[in-house]
């Protein structure tokens, strides 16, 4: 209630005052209701997360400086919910970025919460579920911030295309779940098609024996497709489309059709790519045309010009691409695997130059993406990621370093990821009433590790791989500045390192640098940049890597920082920033009223 209140009269000072043309921030009302319903979102008919009656989920547009108000009702029967704006810094309003457990209770069926912030900054975001694992059950969509009234973007483009790019399993996020913490462990990975598949794509499910490596029991029947804008196609035949004079495809099933993106020739387009995917980190190519990188994660970055790009999980960029190649073809726009051998057909949407009429499949064949476990492509691309002119440097030395290792690990029969080896738990009682509140009841004794034996070695699975679950509740000081080492090491198999995108609440953080093996601040602090490093708010350790991150702790909040890969999230890559909480405004009510802070309320504690 009071924020937009402040914005209004900020704007009626600068009217009057400060400046003739009141850059107009606006209050955008949204009314939501979040339900399960019937959907096919590559052809065959299952059940997900929806929000009114769509998916995914309306599309967010709005302007830097306008205040959001969404107001969400649970309709889902028998689950709460609650959705994070993932990007969005919440300044000033932590009790909006929609953690359950950490930054709020989940909303009831039935009950209506609703979200109330400023986004500040322009860019491409999106939102989803952060919540057991509802992402991965259908719960997202785009938020759009445009610069603000008057303001400039500092690069020209003729025109949009918005691509939101997902991965979709066909069973239910409650078998993921339950298949996740099963003793033994149940892999839910990603088996579906023959290694040696041909573009365009016949997509047969396949059951396939995976190798036992270290006793970890793959299930072979999970299946998985990657979705562009919530299509795909799964067990559908594109070639039959592609075969001149039919167009078998598109009459008999609408879903199985590819996304067609209408173009002009000679214009430039901006591509919104953002990922929310469960698993998959992708790689997404456009037939015969470059991509110009311009933004990621919400911020401007020195533009580069690349063929494809990889996008993990919780990324977001805007690439530029001109449409300078010949008019009378179409062409396919290809998202493949990165990272994981992939068993999963690639997703296809078609640019189509001719878009006043109907659409023709592409005469080429779409584009290969880079071979999965081609780290050097991926690095390349990664490391050549920096702010654009004008990005605040960061401070120049931190105050503060925390050293993050992550392992899986094994407790009781079961398989878990850990940091520093401490697996992460979430609490009945969300942080930001009980630590907003002191209830010392609630919160772990212990204060988690800073940093790891210097002895361990990342190129070997865990000697004891034995773990122990706990809050990893970090607190952290008012205008520190903190540095995050990421350290990666190999898993419980032999030989095997993967990639984390690690995703931090709260805050954007600079991108200080990657490195092989084991980091050694004395050896390799002096290699990180800090010149132009990139401000974004996701980051990826590559296997057996490590990433150094900066951030200042300006923010007050309880700040979730984790994997953004659900499964591993969900089996305890995560740690907790709980930050300056002295510091948080008054929290309103009904977003923490459950668990011990509803008691400690109704006995008169004040928020
Ligand atoms: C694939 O589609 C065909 C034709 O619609 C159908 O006969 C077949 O059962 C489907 N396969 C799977 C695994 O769903
Ligand atoms: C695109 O621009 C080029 C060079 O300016 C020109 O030769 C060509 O005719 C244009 N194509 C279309 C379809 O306008
Ligand atoms: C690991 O934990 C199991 C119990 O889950 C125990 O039986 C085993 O001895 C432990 N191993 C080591 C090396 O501590
Ligand atoms: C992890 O914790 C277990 C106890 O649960 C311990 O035995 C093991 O040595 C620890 N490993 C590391 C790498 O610290
Ligand atoms: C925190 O940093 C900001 C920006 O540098 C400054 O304005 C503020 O006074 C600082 N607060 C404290 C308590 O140091
Ligand atoms: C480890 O795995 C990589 C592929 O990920 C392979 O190229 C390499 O040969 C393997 N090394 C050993 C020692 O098995
Ligand atoms: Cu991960």
């Amino acid at each position: 209630m009071r924020l937009p209140l402040l914005v209004a009269v900020c704007c009626t000072v600068w009217a009057f005052v400060v400046r003739p043309h009141c850059a107009e921030a606006k209050a955008r009302h949204f009314k939501w209701e979040v339900s399960n319903m019937f959907w096919s979102p590559d052809g065959e008919e299952k059940v997900l997360i929806g929000i009114n009656g769509q998916f995914p989920g309306p599309t967010i547009r709005a302007r830097a400086g306008d205040t959001i108000h969404v107001e969400l009702k649970n309709a889902l029967h028998t689950e709460g919910v609650v959705i994070h704006w993932h990007g969005i810094r919440q300044i000033g309003t932590p009790w909006a970025d929609g953690t359950a457990a950490i930054s709020q209770c989940a909303i009831n069926p039935e009950e209506t919460f609703t979200y109330r912030f400023v986004v500040d900054k322009p860019g491409t975001y999106f939102y989803h579920g952060h919540y057991g694992m509802q992402r991965a059950a259908g719960l997202y969509g785009s938020l759009i911030v445009d610069v603000a009234e008057g303001e400039e973007e500092p690069f020209k483009y003729d025109g949009e295309l918005n691509l939101l790019l997902s991965d979709w399993y066909h069973e239910s996020i409650h078998t993921q779940m339950v298949a996740l913490s099963s003793k033994p462990f149940r892999w839910i990975g990603e088996p579906q098609v023959p290694s040696h598949f041909v573009h365009p794509v016949f997509v047969m499910w396949q059951t396939v024996k995976m190798l036992d490596h270290d006793r970890i029991e793959f299930v072979a029947a999970w299946i998985l497709s990657l979705l562009i804008n919530g299509r795909g196609q799964f067990n559908c035949s594109l070639a039959a489309a592609h075969t001149p004079g039919t167009k078998q495809c598109v009459t008999v099933n609408r879903q199985c059709a590819p996304v067609v993106l209408p173009v002009q020739p000679n214009k430039t387009y901006r591509l919104r790519v953002a990922s929310t995917t469960s698993l998959a980190s992708l790689n997404l190519a456009v037939g015969n045309h470059k991509l110009t990188v311009v933004e990621a994660d919400g911020n401007y970055v020195d533009p580069f010009v690349v063929d494809d790009i990889d996008i993990y999980s919780g990324d977001s960029y805007s690439v530029l691409l001109t449409t300078d190649q010949n008019p009378s073809s179409n062409y396919w726009v290809s998202v493949g695997v990165r990272g994981r051998q992939p068993k999963t057909a690639p997703a296809l949407a078609v640019l189509n130059y001719r878009p006043n009429r109907a659409s023709k499949m592409p005469s080429m064949a779409p584009p290969m993406t880079p071979a999965w476990n081609d780290y050097a492509h991926s690095k390349a691309f990664t490391y050549r990621i920096r702010g654009r002119a004008g990005t605040p440097p960061p401070p120049a030395s931190a105050d503060r370093r925390i050293e993050l290792l992550n392992t899986q690990n094994r407790m009781d029969g079961h398989i878990k990821w850990s940091i520093n080896n401490v697996s992460m738990v979430l609490p009945a009682t969300p942080y930001l009433g009980s630590l907003k509140l002191g209830l010392k009841s609630t919160l772990a004794a212990a204060r988690p590790a800073e940093t790891f034996s210097r002895g361990y070695d990342v190129t070997r699975p865990p000697a004891n791989p034995n773990t122990t679950v706990g809050g990893n509740v970090y607190v952290l000081r008012h205008n520190d500045t903190v540095d995050v080492v990421l350290q990666n090491a190999n898993a419980l198999a032999h030989n095997v390192s993967e990639v984390h995108p690690w995703h931090l609440h709260g805050h954007d953080f600079w991108v200080m640098g990657y490195g092989e093996g084991h980091y050694d601040h004395g050896r390799d602090a002096k290699t990180l940049n800090k010149v132009n490093p990139p401000l974004r708010n996701t980051a990826v350790i590559f296997p057996y890597g490590w990433t150094v991150l900066r951030f200042v702790a300006d923010n007050p909040g309880v700040w979730a920082f984790h994997c953004h890969i659900e499964p591993h999230l969900h089996m305890g890559m995560g740690v907790i920033f709980a930050e300056a909480i002295e510091r948080v405004g008054k929290v309103p009510r009904e977003a923490v009223s459950c668990g011990a802070t509803a008691t400690a309320l109704m006995n008169g504690a004040h928020l």
